[in-house]
């Protein structure tokens, strides 16, 4: 029985033995991750009251510059990963190549890569909609002891130890996975810990809303525009209704305590679609899969895409079990 009075710390040492390699590696890396959120948290919070303290790119009263949101989340998540020495690589949606990391001790001794989007959503940035931090955690594939390699960052999604996110929202949450369900946090910022909100989540089968941005609707392929449509029709429990905030943390959190699909297909203009597959598909795919939904890009499962590139961008539907089969229905009738 889930104790909701149990916090995020307490939640990673009391599951610490689920771990599939139980040496403590993982969890601290979780904890590392709970507390750099915690520091962007604070910062997207006071996000409102840059005109008031002086403009993003310029400088604040102290004389210090003051850095644009999503590059402040990227050096926390960065700086705070790489001086507790927890992890011996990592990739980031900000970052052009991969960060290969020594701890201080010996060298590369550690176990774990985190690939990581540090504030997603960034059109929403500015005007007080909610974002998200987006991360991925891979064992790696070369030997402990020796510098990452690229190889290390360039596995399918179903390796992944561990994915979650952090929503910033009217409340703060962080929800994620070791392959043992999916958990949510939601954070008391009075006393600054996460308390487990959201025990055992759960995508319900079917869904009665669709995410996707309507505006590039010409521009979609044809079972995608045969897809909405059918959503818009009167028949059954249709129509559905349309819900698209434009920051995939939000709208796949919504989707999945309500039940709901979201789609962001390729076009003329996105040959490939818009999201990244890992720094945003593969995580979000596996925690869909562990809350009993479903990721696939029309036509496969995203988890089994090999990668290519560390920036490599996929077509994304992801949501209620249901929905996303009949999206793969309607690609498979009707095709590109
Ligand atoms: P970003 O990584 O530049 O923030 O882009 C990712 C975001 C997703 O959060 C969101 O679902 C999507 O882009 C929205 O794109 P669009 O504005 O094209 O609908
Ligand atoms: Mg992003």
């Amino acid at each position: 029985m889930a104790n909701k009075n149990q916090t995020l710390g307490e939640f990673i040492i009391e599951n610490q033995a689920a771990f599939k390699y139980t040496t403590g590696e993982l969890s601290r890396l979780i904890n590392s991750i709970r507390l750099a959120a915690k520091v962007v948290n604070h910062e997207v919070n006071k996000a409102g009251l840059v005109d008031i303290i002086g403009a993003v790119g310029g400088r604040n009263v102290q004389g210090e510059d003051q850095q644009k949101l999503d590059v402040y989340a990227n050096d926390t998540f960065i700086q705070t990963l790489i001086k507790r020495n927890i992890v011996c690589g990592l990739a980031s949606e900000e970052e052009d190549d991969f960060i290969i990391i020594n701890s201080q001790d010996e060298l590369h001794q550690n176990k774990y890569v985190v690939l990581i989007d540090p504030l997603d959503g960034s059109s929403n940035i500015d005007v007080n909609v909610s974002v998200g931090t987006i991360f991925s955690i891979f064992r790696r594939v070369t030997p402990v002891g020796t510098p990452v390699t690229i190889e290390d960052f360039l596995q399918p999604g179903n390796q992944q130890v561990a994915a979650g996110y952090v929503v910033y929202g009217t409340s703060t949450m962080l929800v994620y996975t070791t392959g043992h369900g999916v958990n949510g946090f939601t954070l008391n910022p009075a006393i600054g810990s996460y308390y487990l909100s959201h025990p055992d989540m759960q995508f319900p089968e079917n869904g009665k809303i669709y995410s996707v941005n309507e505006g590039n609707y010409l521009d979609f392929p044809l079972g995608i525009k045969k897809y909405i449509k059918y959503c818009q029709e009167e028949e059954g429990d249709r129509p559905y209704t349309s819900r698209y905030i434009g920051s995939l943390v939000s709208d796949f959190h919504r989707n999945m305590i309500k039940g709901g699909v979201y789609l962001y297909p390729k076009g003329s203009r996105n040959p490939n679609g818009k999201l990244r597959l890992l720094y945003e598909c593969n995580p979000m795919a596996f925690l869909a899969e562990q809350a009993n939904g479903k990721a696939s890009d029309g036509y496969q499962r995203i988890m089994d895409i090999q990668p290519t590139e560390l920036h490599q961008r996929v077509p994304f539907v992801c949501g209620s079990k249901n929905m996303v089969d009949k999206v793969e229905e309607f690609m498979q009738t009707y095709g590109e």
